[in-house]
């Protein structure tokens, strides 16, 4: 079984997304921290696991891939009889599933990744929020939100009756707005609210988010770990910065 190794970055949503599945499958790992603020990312050796520069990449043996999505479902398949069953075999839920899959890449992240660069990274890194980008991108992400508060009100999971691929999908970038302004765009949706409170306080999330805090603090990069007790208020951390 052995052999799977994630290279990323702690606090890049889709290598979060990545992690999040492995947790889910109970999946022993490697994690190789690939430091991008050196520009590791772009050096010929990372290049040769992801041409375009990005994190995350998967090995697992001979087997390398990137996209996280991709790999979410290689994972998803190749360890189909480990951990939760992420996968939906029966045509009608196969087919939910596979449109709500797209849906968060092409409707949801496409608005909630560049709202997060705002409210999130950009004062990770020391940069200042372009407040009427942010709201532009809050009442885009409501109108997203309203098709998924019509959607939820009639299923318990985004894809279906049962928790899955497509609700992982989301949980990074939830996880990041809702310790932002733009909570108030999810908790204003009742629906929407309470699921999201459903895959944030997922174990295997909550693995991720506490694995986050430790590779920040293994790799010695105080600067972000703080940065992320800032932006998510877990002061009870604060001792790992002496
Ligand atoms: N579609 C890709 C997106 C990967 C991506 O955007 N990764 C970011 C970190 S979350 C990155 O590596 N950014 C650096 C860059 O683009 O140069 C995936 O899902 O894996």
């Amino acid at each position: 079984m052995g052999g799977l190794r994630v290279h990323g970055s702690p606090v890049s949503t889709a290598t979060m997304r990545v992690l999040a599945v492995l947790h889910e499958k109970e999946l022993e790992y490697d994690f190789v921290q690939v430091d991008m603020k050196s520009g590791e990312h772009k050096t010929d050796k990372f290049l040769a696991l992801n041409p375009f520069g990005q994190v995350p990449a998967l090995e697992d043996g001979d087997i390398k891939m990137f996209e996280s999505r991709a790999i979410t479902q290689y994972l998803a398949h190749t360890y189909a009889d480990r951990g939760t069953q992420l996968l939906f075999k029966e045509p009608k839920k196969m087919a939910d599933q596979s449109v709500w899959v797209e849906v968060e890449v092409h409707h949801f992240d496409k608005v909630a990744s560049k709202l997060a660069w705002e409210l999130c990274y950009k004062p990770m890194f020391g940069m200042k929020t372009d407040e009427a980008t942010a709201e532009e991108l809050k009442g885009e992400l409501g109108k997203v939100l309203d098709v998924y508060e019509a959607r939820l009100a009639r299923t318990t999971f985004i894809s279906g009756d049962a928790f899955g691929l497509a609700d992982v999908h989301h949980a990074p970038v939830v996880h990041y707005l809702m310790s932002s302004p733009a909570k108030e765009v999810f908790v204003a949706r009742p629906h929407v609210g309470k699921w999201v409170e459903y895959i944030l306080s997922r174990p295997a999330w909550a693995r991720v988010v506490a694995d986050q805090k430790k590779d920040c603090a293994r790799f010695k990069d105080n600067g972000m770990q703080r940065k992320l007790v800032l932006l998510f208020g877990q002061q009870d951390n604060e001792a790992a910065f002496e």
